[in-house]
């Protein structure tokens, strides 16, 4: 039986409330499966508007088979590329990040403007017409500060999950923030499984010391539900909506990408040792850092994000293989707020970077032990796991459709 339908079998007898059947974390052509029905079809997180803050700033990532160029044209706008030169293939721009007046294939020099035209080509002859030979273009959209593209030819209408993010985003100014550090660590282990390990807090109180002194671990934070069941979390909302804070628990109908604001422990303000804020100043003028605890956002399959008063943290998940995934952490800060005298660098940086090696580390041991001929699915907890349910529904709800509409996949 070709993958396709091994997977779609297995989808459709799979046993909700379980894990998953082992080949979705281990079969290289489960995760190429993945890719053209997931990673290659939908919206995903890439960078920060303000990594590129001037004409000419670019950034480049991988995605899968397809190296992309995220780009600030002369205009000001964020547009992205397929990173693969028109003359013979070659990758333009070969570094992480840099900025160019123009873009300049390495190999014959073929050079295109920042809006992906073709400006020069040496030596191609006078009937060689350079508006045929521009940079493919990358569907791309920017919102409250952060860059997203589709590889897809007909990308999703990304309108309602900008019209959910933004008032939420908005008031924390993150489009005049800077990365104050940022940090890629390779994860052995099914990106899947580091989405299920990020969507429950079961783990937490035995692994993540430093978070649990300021993150707590109930269900009702890191699961789907919320006020209804914790009173807590309703006056927590109530607070921040009265200052102009948008607050409450939103997902969309498929479940893809949720906001909601949490409390932190003892009005903990930020993710440090005491909970006192790591930064002095705050991200945004116009948000107090007190008592606004952490504003979370995750988009699958790429992004989750702490938005805090003085800091946010934001996360790129990125497949590279069936075993192996990048996490891109960055850590943001007012652009003005000065390293040495507003904040520490070690400070800052701290809680997460432990939580995140923590994390690797569970999702290692998790792949480790799934890979074993003797695994089979196992039963999530009700109370504690009800987020990584909802990760796995969406993914099948997601994925199914998309399998069963026919088309042969696997070269
Ligand atoms: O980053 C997070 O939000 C998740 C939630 C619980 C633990 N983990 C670190
Ligand atoms: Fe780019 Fe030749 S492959 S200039
Ligand atoms: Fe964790």
């Amino acid at each position: 039986m070709d993958a396709r339908n091994e997977m779609l079998k297995l989808i459709r007898n799979r046993r909700e409330g379980f894990s998953l059947a082992q080949p979705f974390y281990i079969d290289p052509d489960f995760y190429r499966l993945d890719l053209e029905l997931i990673w290659y079809r939908d919206w995903l997180f890439v960078g920060h508007d303000c990594e590129i803050p001037k004409a000419g700033g670019y950034f480049t990532l991988q995605v899968g088979d397809y190296p992309v160029v995220v780009v600030r044209g002369r205009d000001g706008e964020i547009r992205a590329f397929h990173n693969s030169c028109r003359h013979r293939g070659s990758r333009v721009c070969t570094t992480h990040k840099g900025t160019a007046a123009r873009l300049v294939c390495p190999y014959h020099q073929w050079t295109y403007d920042l809006d992906g035209k073709l400006v020069f080509a040496r030596h191609m002859g006078d009937d060689f017409c350079k508006d045929d030979f521009g940079l493919k273009p990358v569907a791309c959209e920017s919102v409250a500060g952060y860059v997203f593209i589709c590889l897809a030819d007909q990308p999703a209408d990304f309108a309602p999950f900008r019209a959910l993010m933004e008032p939420y985003f908005r008031p924390h100014n993150l489009v005049d923030a800077k990365v104050a550090h940022e940090a890629t660590i390779i994860e052995k282990g099914n990106w899947k499984l580091v989405w299920e390990n990020n969507r429950e807090c079961y783990h937490c109180a035995a692994n993540h010391p430093d978070l649990c002194k300021t993150y707590p671990e109930a269900p009702t934070i890191t699961g789907v539900s919320g006020a209804q069941d914790d009173p807590e979390i309703a006056e927590h909302w109530a607070r921040c909506e009265a200052a102009g804070l948008p607050s409450q628990f939103r997902i969309d109908e498929a479940g893809q990408y949720r906001a909601t604001r949490a409390p932190l422990l003892r009005d903990a303000v930020s993710y440090t040792a005491t909970g006192r804020r790591a930064v002095r100043r705050n991200l945004s003028d116009r948000v107090s850092a007190e008592r606004i605890g952490t504003l979370l956002l995750y988009h699958y399959p790429t992004t989750w994000n702490h938005i805090l008063g003085d800091h946010a943290i934001t996360f790129r998940v990125l497949p590279l293989s069936a075993t192996e995934t990048a996490v891109t952490t960055k850590w943001l800060v007012h652009k003005d707020a000065v390293e040495g005298v507003d904040y520490d660098l070690a400070e800052l940086i701290h809680v997460w970077t432990e939580t995140n090696d923590e994390d690797r580390r569970i999702v290692e041991e998790n792949a480790f032990g799934i890979k074993s001929p003797a695994y089979e699915p196992g039963p999530y907890s009700g109370i504690h796991e009800g987020g990584v349910m909802q990760f796995v529904d969406w993914y099948a709800r997601f994925i199914e459709p998309r399998l069963a509409d026919g088309k042969p996949s696997l070269r």
